[in-house]
Parts: structure tokens; C-alpha cells; sequence
């Protein structure tokens, strides 16, 4: 599995490498491409961090193969995952900078453009994934969407990234005590940071695709991911403890870059909006039932348990005020439509 690990590295450097070597992205297969045959073919270039298996990977497919099912290949889709193309920052910068035509991004790292998106990871906002899909669908999603066009990035959709727990190497945790004071990797995205700083552990943004390095070297102790990621990206392996704390929320932004999105006709901007609608459904739908069998199956290689999540609860609750100083009628509203 190491050997894996260290080819995909590999991999990845090489692409890298001759991909910036290579006159630029877009240049290739980026925005506004035309192959010169008169039909005006478009390829997006579409940029990911997940593994494959990962829902978002396999979302990202069926929405490739809609698109250009629906557009008799005039537009085609290529993807990119496992952080080929630079982290889920990186991406977005790429984006804003039209070498990159999509993302299917995080909430933190997107939050550096817009803050709001942060407020989804409010410490335990959704009781369950069903509740935060009601939320996202409905007009706070679209407020938010909206402030992220703002900057450059339509949201095409909200996909999922799953409810969040805590693997560690030194213990089980049970309450916010045994959190104290581990070095725990978060994504780059504060209301993570804060969260972890309430429960006085050390918390330490590091980018996905070196998470599993810095677990195998101890360069941190643990860190927090849902069930999918855990498993499609072999986290466990390095693991030794998993602790269903659920402390928080997040979403999948699936993004097209403004100008490209501008460029596109309007048919075929109904079709990649519908493409990346129903690739949401099956997203989630991934999500359920990959979670059910991962939860039987990563026993095998870690210990698992499960906290009350009340005094989890109480510990964050100062992520509320403080967050509520900027945002105040955003995490009021927020609240209640989450009930
Ligand atoms: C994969 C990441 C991952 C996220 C993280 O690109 O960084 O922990 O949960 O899904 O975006």
C-alpha cells in the first residue's frame, strides 16, 4: 500500500510537472478551446480532491458522461482527481485565474473567497445529512450561491462531503478532554480551526493530499474527515482510533468558473446545470450507502466508538458567538431552518 501511495505521488508530480511545462492549461483543454474543425468542441477540465471511489469521484463521472451525452460530444469533461491539479486552494485559485474550467472544492478553502460558506460547519448546525440538504436546496443555498458568483465561481450545485469524525493515534475519544491537546490536521477552513481550538486541541491546516503522509510520519496526531474519505483514501490505515463525534457539517461546492460559465450557450448551460444537479443525487446517494457499509467494514482495521455528543456540543458552543459577531442574522437563520 505504501508503494501505492509513493507511485501516486509520483503520479502526480509528473503531471504536474508536465502540465506547467506544457504552455498552460487552458491553452489545452481550457475555456473557450476550439479544435479548429469548425463544430466548436469545448473541453472543461474539471479538478477534484477526492480518491477513486470517493462519491465526488464517481459523481464526477456520471456528470462528465451527461454532459457530453447531452451535448452529442460537442462538450466533454475531463477530470482530474486525487489533488492532480493542486489542492482544493490551489484549484480554486486556478479557477479564478481561468486555467482551471471546474472544481468539485471544499468548504473551507472556498470560504477564503466567501466566508459564509463557512457557516454550514457551524458545530453540530445539522442534525443529519437530510437536514443539511434542505438547507443547501432551499434559499439560503441560493443566497449563498449567489455570494460565490460574486467572486467568480458559480455554484453549480451543492454536493456533499458528509458529517465529520475524529481519528486519532493516541486514544479513544470519549470527551472533549481526550482531545486536549492532540495535534489535529484540519482543512484549511476556520470554523474547523475554531472548533478544535474550543476543545483546546492544536489544530494544524494541512493540505488533503499530504494528510496521509503526516499521519504515517506523526507529523500529526489525527484528524477529521467523514466515513468516505476515511476509507476511499486509506486513511485508516495509519489510524489507529475512530470516534463518531459528528461535530460538524460539510459541503461539496461543484463549481464552474464565471467566464467560462458566460462563454457557454444557454442550452448548454441548462445542461451542465442538470448534469451537475443529478450528479448531486447520486452524490448523495453514494454518500448513505457508502457510510453504511464503511462503518461495518473500517472496524476491521481501527477501533471505533461512539461519544455523547452533548458535552462536545457545550465545549464549541463559543464558536457561535464568536461567529456571530460577523454574521449574526446568517447563524440565526441558519439555526432555524436547520431544525
Ligand atoms: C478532498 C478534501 C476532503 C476534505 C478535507 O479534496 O480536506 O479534509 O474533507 O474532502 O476536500
Amino acid at each position: 500500500m505504501n508503494m501505492r501511495k509513493n507511485l501516486y505521488t509520483l503520479a502526480a508530480v509528473v503531471a504536474l510537472t508536465l502540465l506547467a511545462s506544457a504552455c498552460g492549461v487552458a491553452e489545452q483543454v481550457g475555456a473557450g478551446d476550439d479544435n479548429g474543425d469548425g463544430a466548436g468542441e469545448q473541453t472543461l477540465l474539471l479538478g477534484h480532491g477526492a480518491d477513486a471511489g470517493n462519491p465526488r469521484s464517481i459523481a464526477a463521472e456520471q456528470f462528465a458522461e451527461t454532459v457530453s451525452e447531452r451535448t452529442d460530444g460537442r462538450l466533454t469533461v475531463q477530470i482530474q482527481g486525487s489533488e492532480q491539479l493542486g489542492s482544493d486552494v490551489e484549484m480554486l485559485q486556478s479557477v479564478e485565474a481561468g486555467t482551471l474550467d471546474m472544481t468539485a472544492n471544499s468548504q473551507g478553502p472556498l470560504s477564503g473567497w466567501v466566508p459564509e460558506v463557512a457557516l454550514f460547519g457551524l458545530p453540530f448546525l445539522f442534525e443529519s445529512t437530510e437536514d443539511a440538504y434542505e438547507v443547501l436546496d432551499g434559499d439560503i443555498g441560493e443566497e449563498i450561491a449567489a455570494l460565490g458568483e460574486e467572486e467568480g465561481f458559480v455554484i453549480l450545485a451543492w454536493w456533499d462531503n458528509g458529517i465529520r469524525h475524529v481519528t486519532n493515534n493516541a486514544r479513544p475519544i470519549e470527551t472533549p478532554d481526550d482531545v486536549a491537546g492532540l495535534q489535529i490536521r484540519t482543512p484549511e477552513d476556520p470554523m474547523t480551526v475554531d472548533i478544535f481550538e474550543e476543545l483546546g486541541a492544536n489544530p494544524t491546516p494541512i493540505d488533503f493530499g499530504e494528510l496521509y503522509l503526516a499521519l504515517q510520519q506523526g507529523t500529526v496526531d489525527g484528524q477529521e474527515n467523514p466515513l468516505v474519505n476515511i476509507w476511499a483514501s486509506d486513511l485508516y490505515e495509519v489510524q489507529e482510533y475512530l470516534s463518531t463525534t459528528g461535530h460538524k457539517y460539510e459541503v461539496t461546492p461543484f463549481i464552474i468558473g464565471a467566464d467560462v460559465w458566460a462563454s457557454l450557450s444557454e442550452e448548454d448551460q441548462q445542461v451542465v446545470r442538470e448534469a451537475a444537479e443529478e450528479a448531486r443525487d447520486l452524490q448523495r446517494d453514494e454518500m448513505a450507502s457508502q457510510t453504511v457499509e464503511i462503518e461495518e467494514d473500517i472496524q476491521e482495521h481501527l477501533e471505533l466508538n461512539r461519544p455523547d455528543p452533548e458535552p462536545f456540543r457545550e465545549a464549541t458552543s463559543a464558536v457561535y458567538d464568536k461567529w456571530r459577531e460577523d454574521f449574526g442574522d446568517l447563524v440565526d437563520r441558519l439555526q432555524d431552518a436547520a431544525q
